[in-house]
């Protein structure tokens, strides 16, 4: 077993020239090295060897497609997502005596990184009200507690129930069913800070919320848009499906303010030629654009196609898809015609040439696809975006067709699919009516709290009791020490945990760790070995099963952990077969496959290879809208204000972390070495501001309610970032992002558009550029 660093790793920065490709040898050879310095060569193979394969484990990371079976590689997975299984697979253990020996107080002063570095958790633990210590707890009596605390509530709407999208479909439905049981609708998960505008936006004009774009739909495109994401890092598969599509002649458009490794060129590691040669050029055309401009620009292209129809009537728009599939085409016509050349150029800093470029590669296709992330959702406008996405889209009947649609790209692995098991605070109608026909209990219809609100609640002492699965709630969330304040006046915070976090640390008076096995391990219950299913971002359910020997004997899966709950909090009131549940994983999906559309036979049809597609309702020409059409909308825009001497940030991911946890401080591809505290700066705009390469600033943000907020000692790097933005990590950067700062409608919080100023404090390093 490897012993848990002891030390905080080193801030010392190096800068090397960005590069200009993704993946290839040294993608994989990075992997490998982490992997070891984890776990072992042998446990590296078990995981990796059957990850993403069929009957094998899902990658814990992102929620990318894997091709259909028999069209997979032998090592269908990435540089990251061998990192992130390694990560979970790791044999380092936090026991009993860490936590003697480590006061709470300690461990919430130190790094993420160092946190998640101590390993995996290994027995229940208990902080009780007073003491500045965890000290261990049986699972009866941990059950005992968290029940108590429940069943003491003045209202079952006093308890928060927030989930990552890393739970599988089984343990989210039961979570779900718990808390409506029990009589609330708080369910917050980090949907809420990460596609929620995509829900929004697409559930108003398309009817689903989904996603309507397949691997195959990619692989046949004439032209591919990727705009705010960056899946050189974040879902680095894709790039395999996009240099597909290029085998098969499609164009690619990024749209991005960083001119990203994995947007430029790719060298594929599953392939020869990608480790040894030259690799693919991924854009062919790149739109460096101001951060917040993608309204601006999908609203300009969309005036210059209506243009082009004025000039060859009847040859440029789909008039027979408007016409049979859609509602409002004038009115948004019409709004459309008027928006002004120069607000869109001062919003895009793009070119008027630039974008009727673009008009030409759209006109030169018959198959579009828009791909989109954070970019877009974490805007003040991001549902509007991707409303004016569709209005795009539709325009040419972009919808629907095959080689054509929307495709959002998903974070957690089964952040969808958690949607679909009714993780929600606003589940429809439809769905409580069949969980009320199946289970016989009056579902809660009050919408409850997502997690900006559940934060909000807190902090007013709404909220008593806070239940965390597979998340770091207290880093994930915006407004660092407004959400830390409101945590600690929880009567209790309790989390389902496989890894050490800040969450663990800054905590209710009371708080629990309830440690769980993970995806890598053997899950067996009375019902004998089980496996957990899961939904990928192009609606595919399908299996996962775990291979490894589980991190300790104490731990226990996250359904015998909520089934347990669940069965001593309600004692028999609805009557729910929580011991059946939790013997037999199948006996959930026998009810999911009652209420869930789609789903119906779950157990059978699962079991083959490949899974199940969930029917998108789009690409059967329906349109569940309230009014039964597809609908154009009317977007009016408001360019991000960045006042004088002030720049507008970004707070993204580096390429070796996984959402709150940092692995190193490297960021390969961008060419920072050793230090996360970095922001980086557009040349131009640093000497405008008087700024220079290795000067430390502090990152002050301004927002109207004159709270100061205050990032600490960040040293500034030059990088091609587009003017007047400036880029930064979360989750450091996450204090600067105030919690009213939210997107309209989605109320997800705005983590890509903060007005900063820079502060020197008078320190500065030597440089100590490199070349590359
Ligand atoms: N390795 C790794 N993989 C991950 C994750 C991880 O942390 N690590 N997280 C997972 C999760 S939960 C998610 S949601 C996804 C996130 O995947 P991404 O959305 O790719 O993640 P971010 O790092 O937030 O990057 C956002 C990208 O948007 C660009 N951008 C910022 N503002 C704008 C804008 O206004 N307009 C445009 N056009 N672009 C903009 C940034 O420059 C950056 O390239 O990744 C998933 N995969
Ligand atoms: N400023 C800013 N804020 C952001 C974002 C941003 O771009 N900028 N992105 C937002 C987005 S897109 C997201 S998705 C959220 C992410 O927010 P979360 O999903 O809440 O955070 P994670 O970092 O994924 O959670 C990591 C923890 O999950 C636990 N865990 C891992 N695997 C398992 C498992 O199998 N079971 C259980 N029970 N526990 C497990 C481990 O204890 C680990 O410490 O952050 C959001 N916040
Ligand atoms: S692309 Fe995403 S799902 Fe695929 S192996 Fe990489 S991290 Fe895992
Ligand atoms: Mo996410």
């Amino acid at each position: 077993m490897k012993k848990p660093p002891g030390e905080e790793p080193k801030d010392e920065l190096t800068v090397t020239p960005p590069k200009k490709w993704a993946a290839g040898v040294p993608a994989v050879v990075h992997a490998l090295e982490y992997s070891l310095e984890q776990t072992s060569p042998v446990r590296t193979g078990e995981t990796l060897l059957t990850m993403n394969q069929v009957g094998g484990i899902d990658c814990p990371g992102c929620a990318w497609a894997d091709p259909s079976p028999g069209h997979r590689h032998r090592n269908e997975y990435c540089e990251n997502g061998a990192k992130h299984i390694n990560d979970e697979a790791t044999t380092r253990r936090v026991t009993a005596d860490f936590f003697r020996r480590y006061p709470v107080s300690e461990l919430a002063r130190r790094s993420d990184m160092w946190l998640n570095h101590q390993g995996r958790l290994t027995e229940p633990m208990v902080k009780r009200p007073g003491s500045d210590h965890y000290e261990p707890i049986s699972w009866t009596d941990a059950f005992g507690l968290l029940s108590a605390e429940l069943t003491s509530l003045d209202s079952p709407d006093e308890a928060v129930f927030y989930t990552s999208g890393r739970v599988g479909n089984e343990a989210a439905f039961v979570l779900q069913l718990f808390a409506r049981a029990l009589g609330t609708n708080n369910l917050p998960d980090c949907s809420n800070m990460c596609h929620e505008s995509s829900g929004f936006a697409l559930h108003e004009t398309l009817g689903t919320g989904k996603g309507t774009v397949s691997l195959h739909d990619l692989h046949h495109a004439d032209l591919i848009f990727l705009v705010g994401q960056n899946p050189g890092t974040n879902h680095p598969r894709q790039l395999s499906a996009l240099e597909q599509a290029k085998l098969n002649g499609a164009r690619i458009i990024a749209v991005n303010p960083l001119p990203e490794a994995g947007l430029l060129r790719f060298k594929n590691p599953q392939k020869a030629r990608g480790v040894i040669g030259h690799g693919v050029q991924i854009a062919d055309r790149f739109l460096h654009i101001r951060p917040g401009g993608d309204l601006a620009l999908f609203q300009a292209l969309n005036r210059l196609l209506l243009e082009a129809e004025d000039a060859r009537p009847g040859q440029v728009l789909d008039h027979d898809f408007i016409r049979a599939n859609t509602s409002g085409f004038e009115e948004f016509a019409e709004h459309v015609r008027a928006i002004s050349w120069e607000e869109v150029l001062t919003a895009t800093e793009l070119t008027r040439e630039e974008i009727e470029k673009v008009r030409d590669d759209v006109l030169r296709s018959e198959r579009v696809i828009v791909c989109w992330a954070m970019g877009v959702t974490q805007h003040k406008h991001g549902v509007a975006t991707i409303r004016e996405i569709v209005n795009f889209l539709m325009l040419r009947g972009n919808i629907g067709r095959a080689g054509t649609g929307a495709c959002p790209v998903r974070g957690h692995s089964n952040v969808q699919g958690d949607r679909t098991m009714g993780i929600w605070e606003q589940m429809p109608d439809s769905f409580l009516d069949a969980l009320q026909r199946e289970f016989g209990f009056d579902p809660p219809r009050a919408h409850g709290l997502d997690s900006v609100n559940s934060i909000k609640a807190m902090r007013e002492g709404r909220i008593k009791l806070f239940l965390g699965v597979a998340g770091n709630f207290v880093r994930a969330a915006p407004d660092s020490a407004v959400t830390e304040e409101a945590m600690r006046r929880c009567r209790l915070t309790a989390y389902i945990s496989t890894k050490l976090n800040r969450s663990h640390a800054v905590c209710g008076r009371a708080a629990l760790i309830l440690p769980t096995l993970g995806r890598t391990e053997r899950d067996f219950q009375a019902g004998g070995e089980q496996f957990v299913t899961v939904e990928n971002s192009m609606s595919e359910v399908h299996t996962s099963r775990g291979r490894l020997k589980p991190a300790s004997k104490l731990l226990l899966s996250e359904v015998a952990i909520l089934c347990r709950l669940a069965r001593r909090t309600l004692d028999g009131e609805p009557d729910i077969p929580w011991d059946r549940f939790e013997a037999d994983y199948g006996a959930i999906r026998d009810r999911i496959s009652r209420i869930v559309p789609g789903l119906h036979d779950f157990n059978r049809r699962v079991a083959r290879p490949g899974g199940i597609q969930l029917p998108n309702p789009v690409n059967e020409g329906v349109f569940p809208t309230a009014v039964g059409k597809a609908l154009f909308t009317c977007n009016a825009w408001e360019m991000p204000h960045t006042p004088d001497g002030h720049l507008l940030l970004q707070t993204l991911r580096s390429h070796d972390q996984w959402n709150t946890i940092p692995y190193t401080s490297d960021d390969r591809y961008r060419g920072i070495h050793g230090s996360r505290r970095v922001v980086l700066v557009n040349p131009a705009d640093l000497t405008e501001l008087g700024l220079s390469e290795g000067q430390h600033v502090d990152l002050v943000s301004v927002w109207t309610d004159k709270v100061r907020r205050r990032a600490e000692d960040f040293e500034v790097v030059p990088y091609p970032t587009a003017r007047g933005s400036a880029a930064s990590y979360y989750p450091e950067t996450q204090v600067l992002v105030p919690l009213d700062s939210v997107a309209e409608i989605s109320n997800q919080p705005t983590s890509k558009g903060i007005v900063v100023r820079l502060e020197p404090t008078g320190a500065r390093r030597s440089p100590k550029t490199t070349p590359s």
